[in-house]
């Protein structure tokens, strides 16, 4: 392999990051489905949407993807998955170990970068630093897109931020922004829909449940993971993960359905 780079003037650079970001967005001002919030579920959502060849953007806050999927719980790095959910560990090449019957293992770092590399690697295009402050509302009060910043902006001392957002459209969008679920709350800071907040901790209870409910919440709004048991007042799970990502996947499912249709 050579030592020595190509030449390339630091004004090449410059244009080279600004045309390639700008093309994206430009494309992606528009998408069949735009899931807010780069965690396990959502990551799944927009993996099994991009397989399918539909137009999927992520809009994430944080600089990384992957949400609370690094770590297991308290800090530590070991993720737990109950069956059936090891099965996507599987599909994803992710290598576990059997706990106690029915409860597996896997380390936090290669489970969350797989499935994030998952997702990218089927043609999921992401948005990071970028947060969502509003959703855009058509007639009948139809989610019809998303309004959002850079992250950044917020926190700008209040004199200087006068940053208007920008509003990107889509036949879909996701809520996949974890215990906060912080689209369908946009909706209800408008009065529109009424969120009971969720329950307590119960595995037991609580994962099923999760993927059960998982679905359209409203027209043009699907929710998915942690966001599932805020909208409909279900109990939390604590730290595993199985349900995120059979309710990304389940997610998934419900929007091709609809956009087929
Ligand atoms: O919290 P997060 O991992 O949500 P999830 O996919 O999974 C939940 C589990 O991690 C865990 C649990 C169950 O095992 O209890 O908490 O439901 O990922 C949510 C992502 O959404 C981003 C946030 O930074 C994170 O990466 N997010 C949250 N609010 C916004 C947002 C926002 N307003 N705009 C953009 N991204």
């Amino acid at each position: 392999m050579a030592t020595t780079f190509e030449y390339s003037s630091e004004s090449e650079i410059t244009r080279a990051i600004l045309k390639g970001f700008s093309s994206d967005l430009n494309e992606y001002a528009e998408s069949d489905v735009i899931v807010v919030g780069g965690g396990p579920s959502g990551l799944m959502t927009a993996k099994d949407l991009a397989e399918r060849g539909v137009k999927v953007l992520i809009i994430e806050r944080n600089n990384y993807l992957g949400g609370g999927f690094w770590l297991g719980g308290f800090l530590m790095n070991t993720i737990t998955v109950r069956a059936p959910g090891q099965k996507v560990l599987e599909e994803l090449g992710i290598p576990y170990e059997e706990a106690a019957k029915g409860l597996y293992t896997t380390a936090g770092p290669h489970a969350c970068s797989k499935t994030i590399a998952a997702a990218c690697d089927a043609g999921a295009k992401i948005l990071n630093m970028t947060r969502l402050e509003d959703v855009v509302v058509r007639d009948q009060n139809r989610v019809g897109g998303v309004v959002v910043n850079w992250t950044p902006v917020e926190a700008l001392p209040r004199e200087i931020t006068c940053v208007d957002p920008v509003a990107l459209e889509c036949r879909l969008v996701v809520d996949a922004t974890g215990h906060d679920a912080e689209v369908v709350s946009a909706l209800e800071r408008r009065g529109i829909v009424k969120i009971p907040g969720e329950g307590a901790m119960w595995v037991e209870k609580s994962e099923d449940l999760v993927v059960e409910h998982t679905g359209l919440v409203h027209p043009g709004l699907i929710v998915a993971g942690m966001a599932v048991s805020s909208v409909y007042g279900l109990p939390r799970m604590g730290p595993t993960f199985g349900a995120m990502l059979l309710s990304g996947k389940r997610a998934a499912e419900v929007a091709y359905d609809i956009l087929k249709t």
